[in-house]
C-alpha cells in the first residue's frame, strides 16, 4: 500500500507540501514546551507618585505588575482572581492565540470580563514568537495601572541571533495621573472632549527627577563597562508614541513586537503605544561613576492637548574593582550628568523614517530566516 502511494501521482505534491509545512511552520511540529503557572491577584494598592498617594488597581501588589517569563513553545496557565469592585480582563498583548481566541482578553470582544470575586484561567501556548511582549488590563482605562512584561525566551538550546547579552532589563513606559484614571475617561466620554492629559510619563513606574517631588522615584540602570545589555522596551502608555534616547550612547535595534529585525543602529527610538522592541546597549570601555540621562517624551502632531512632559531615568556606570582601588588613592571627580537630545515633538520625518526602517528590516529578517530554514531543510535531505 505504501509503495502504491509513493508511486501514485499525488505523492510528489503531498511530500512537497509536508516538507514546506515542516520548514516554514516548525513551531507546529516541534512545539514541545513546558507548562508554566502564574497567579494574578487583582487588588487595590496604595502608591505615591508626584507627592500624591492614591489607591490603584494592581496585580499582586506590584506596580508595574509581575514579570511573566516563558519560552517559545511553552504553555501558560494564568489564574486571574478579581478582588476589586470593577470588572476586569487581561490582554496578552501581541500573543497570536492560535486556536485560543478566548484567552486573548479584550473584555466584551473575545471574553466576558471577570466579575468581582470571580476568577478565570487564561490558557494558551506561545507559538512561533520570541522576544518581548506585555500584558495589560483590557477594559476601560484600567490598563493605566495594570500592566507588566511578558518575556519570551527562545526555545532551549536556540541562541539569540545577536551577541549574547550580559544582562537583560525590561524598560516599561507608562503614564501617571494624580486623578483616578477611571474618572478621567468617564468624564471625557460624558463631555465628548479629549481626556485630561496625564501628569507624568514613567519608566518602570517611576517619573524621574524632571517632575515635581520625584527625584527619589527615578529608574536607575546600573551598568558595568564593556558589556552588552539587552533592553526590553515596552510602551504601556495609554495612547502616546514616545521618543527615547540615552545620552552619548548608540542603541542597536534587534527585535520588534516579538519578531527579529535585521539589526540597525540608532541614537533615538520611536515606540508606539502597545509596541515593544528589543535593543542592545553596548557600554563604554571605562566610565567610572559617570551618569547619563535616558529620556522619553511624546511624538505628537495633532491639535488636541497632550502631556508634553519628559520622563528621565539614569544610566549609571559602576566602579570596577580596578577603579575602586584607584579611587582610594586619587579622588575621581563625579562627572556631570550627560543629557540626550530628543527630536522635536512633531518630528514627522524622523518618525516616518524610523517606522519604515523598522518595518522593512523586520520583513527582511523574516525572509532571511525562512530562507535559512528552507535551505537547511533541503541540504539535510
Ligand atoms: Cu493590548
Amino acid at each position: 500500500m505504501g509503495v502504491a502511494f509513493i508511486s501514485s501521482p499525488a505523492f510528489p505534491s503531498v511530500f512537497l507540501f509536508s516538507l514546506i509545512t515542516v520548514c516554514l511552520i516548525p513551531e507546529l511540529t516541534l512545539a514541545a514546551g513546558i507548562t508554566r503557572h502564574y497567579k494574578f491577584d487583582i487588588k487595590l494598592q496604595n502608591v505615591t507618585r508626584l507627592c500624591h498617594t492614591k489607591s490603584i488597581i494592581a496585580v499582586n501588589g506590584q506596580f508595574p505588575g509581575p514579570r511573566i517569563v516563558a519560552r517559545e513553545g511553552d504553555h501558560l496557565l494564568i489564574k486571574v482572581v478579581n478582588h476589586v469592585q470593577k470588572n476586569i480582563s487581561i490582554h496578552w498583548h501581541g500573543i497570536r492565540q492560535l486556536q485560543t481566541g478566548w484567552a486573548d482578553g479584550p473584555a466584551y470582544v473575545t471574553q466576558c470580563p471577570i466579575q468581582t470575586g470571580h476568577s478565570y484561567v487564561y490558557n494558551f501556548t506561545i507559538v512561533g514568537q520570541r522576544g518581548t511582549l506585555f500584558w495589560h488590563a483590557h477594559i476601560s482605562w484600567l490598563r493605566s495601572t495594570v500592566y507588566g512584561p511578558l518575556i519570551i525566551l527562545p526555545k532551549h538550546g536556540v541562541p539569540y541571533p545577536f551577541t549574547k547579552p550580559y544582562n537583560e532589563v525590561p524598560i516599561i513606559f507608562g503614564e501617571w495621573w494624580n486623578a483616578d484614571p477611571e474618572a478621567v475617561i468617564t468624564q471625557a466620554l460624558q463631555t465628548g472632549g479629549g481626556p485630561n492629559v496625564s501628569d507624568a510619563y514613567t519608566i518602570n513606574g517611576l517619573p524621574g527627577p524632571l517632575y515635581n517631588c520625584s527625584a527619589k522615584d527615578t529608574f536607575k540602570l546600573k551598568v558595568k563597562p564593556r558589556k552588552t545589555y539587552l533592553l526590553r522596551f515596552i510602551n504601556a502608555a495609554l495612547n502616546d508614541e514616545l521618543f527615547f534616547s540615552i545620552a552619548n550612547h548608540t542603541l542597536t535595534v534587534v527585535e520588534a513586537d516579538a519578531v527579529y529585525v535585521k539589526p540597525f543602529e540608532t541614537n533615538t527610538l520611536l515606540i508606539a503605544p502597545g509596541q515593544t522592541t528589543n535593543v542592545l546597549l553596548k557600554t563604554k570601555p571605562n566610565f567610572p561613576n559617570a551618569t547619563f540621562f535616558m529620556t522619553a517624551r511624546p511624538y505628537v502632531t495633532g491639535l488636541g492637548t497632550f502631556d508634553n512632559s519628559t520622563v528621565a531615568g539614569i544610566l549609571e556606570y559602576e566602579f570596577s574593582s580596578k577603579t575602586k582601588s584607584l579611587s582610594s588613592n586619587i579622588s575621581i571627580k563625579k562627572l556631570p550628568l550627560f543629557k540626550p537630545v530628543l527630536p522635536p515633538l512633531n518630528d514627522t520625518s524622523f518618525a516616518t523614517n524610523f517606522s519604515n526602517k523598522l518595518r522593512s528590516l523586520a520583513r527582511l529578517s523574516s525572509l532571511l530566516m525562512s530562507h535559512k530554514k528552507l535551505t537547511s531543510a533541503f541540504s539535510s535531505q
